[in-house]
């Protein structure tokens, strides 16, 4: 009896070990130094941010921890600098549901910082909202916050060339459509007010991530700096912590054993940031460590180019 418990523990714990190898995925395999170089990583105070700012930090690159709360940001702060045994990690206060918090952030970085060699926007929410300025939280901070963010910090990272701008995004963009109508009469481009709509919106927030970078690709060709957006996994991380605790407690056990932990969940977007010789992927899209192919909708030149203008305006850019 001891010896078949002992038999079907041992066998669970292999499969347990094996399942748990499998979902961990690729892992970004460059040793690349960043010494001398400095990055910002928005919404870095948690999740998939903060694992990403350790290995950059690892790395020897300066780490700007780019986080709305100044309290969760010192915190991270502390622990980015522990985990990574360097010194060399800032805060600076970021809200992206506010274009005036992002114009300030802006201003203080460029005045208080002299490079900046890769920008990883990876903030992100899925949850109902509107931002200050009356936008969905969703549209507002997943794309407008960091469309607006990267416009302004443009010309600094072109001074810094080679330079990369990593947009974290979602295999979820799949789901997404833009409806430039909606955005024209209804300019927050949805709220959230159901589960079934916070579903929806976060899927055309993470679409808008794809064309962004897709469109901003064509606009920095020359300048010797490229730009990627990903798909990190499905990583257990905080990011449903707006479901409810009936939800969450159902769906705990199948993120516990088919969800990536956020270092896992960080391979992606280290590799767009760091990996030698991917330069000429610029504008595409990765996931697992790769790039993929994506369906006509997320590489329109016509939709991406006329989100890009609309942004402008929604953004106070033009
Ligand atoms: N987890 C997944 O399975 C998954 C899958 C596909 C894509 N993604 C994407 O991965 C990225 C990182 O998400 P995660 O999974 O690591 O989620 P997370 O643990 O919830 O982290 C999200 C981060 O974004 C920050 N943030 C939220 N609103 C902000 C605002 N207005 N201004 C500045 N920062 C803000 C959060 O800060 P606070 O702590 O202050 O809220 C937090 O640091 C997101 O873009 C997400 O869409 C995640
Ligand atoms: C881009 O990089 C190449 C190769 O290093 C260099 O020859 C070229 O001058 C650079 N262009 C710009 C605009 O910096
Ligand atoms: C379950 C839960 O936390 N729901 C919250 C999601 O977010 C909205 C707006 O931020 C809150 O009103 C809900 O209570």
């Amino acid at each position: 009896m001891l010896e078949e418990t002992l038999l079907i523990v041992g066998i669970l714990s292999v499969v347990f070990m094996a399942i748990r190898a499998y979902v961990r995925g690729a892992k970004c395999k460059s040793k690349v130094k960043l010494h001398g170089k400095t990055v910002i990583v928005t919404g870095s105070n948690v999740g998939i941010g903060r694992a990403t700012a350790v290995d950059l930090a690892r790395r020897g690159a300066r780490v700007i921890l780019a986080c709305r709360s100044q309290v969760r940001g010192e915190v991270a702060v502390a622990l980015v600098k522990r985990e990574s045994g360097s010194q060399n990690v800032a805060f600076m206060q970021l809200d992206l549901a506010s274009l005036k918090s992002v114009r300030s952030f802006a201003e203080t970085f460029l005045k208080t910082e002299k490079r900046l060699d890769i920008l990883i926007n990876n903030a992100g929410v899925y949850k109902q909202g509107t931002t200050e300025d009356g936008f969905g939280l969703m549209f507002g901070v997943n794309h407008l916050g960091h469309f607006l963010l990267t416009n302004l910090l443009l010309d600094r990272l072109k001074e810094c060339a080679p330079s990369r701008i990593v947009t974290v995004s979602s295999i979820m963009h799949k789901y997404g459509t833009l409806d430039f109508d909606t955005l024209r009469t209804h300019k927050e481009f949805g709220v959230g007010e159901t589960s079934r709509s916070i579903f929806w919106i976060y899927a055309h927030s993470k679409l808008c991530n794809v064309l962004f970078t897709h469109e901003l690709a064509k606009r920095l060709q020359g300048t010797n700096v490229t730009c990627y957006s990903l798909h990190p996994g499905a990583v257990n991380s905080d990011l449903n912590r707006n479901l409810s605790k009936m939800t969450r407690r159902l769906i705990k056990p199948i993120t516990t054993l088919f969800f990536k932990d956020v270092e896992a969940g960080a391979q992606t977007s280290l590799y767009c940031a760091v990996q030698e010789g991917i330069e000429s992927l610029s504008g595409r899209y990765f996931s697992n460590c790769a790039v993929q192919k994506v369906e006509p909708k997320a590489q329109d030149d016509a939709v991406a180019k006329k989100l890009w203008e609309v942004s402008e305006t929604l953004s106070g850019l033009s």
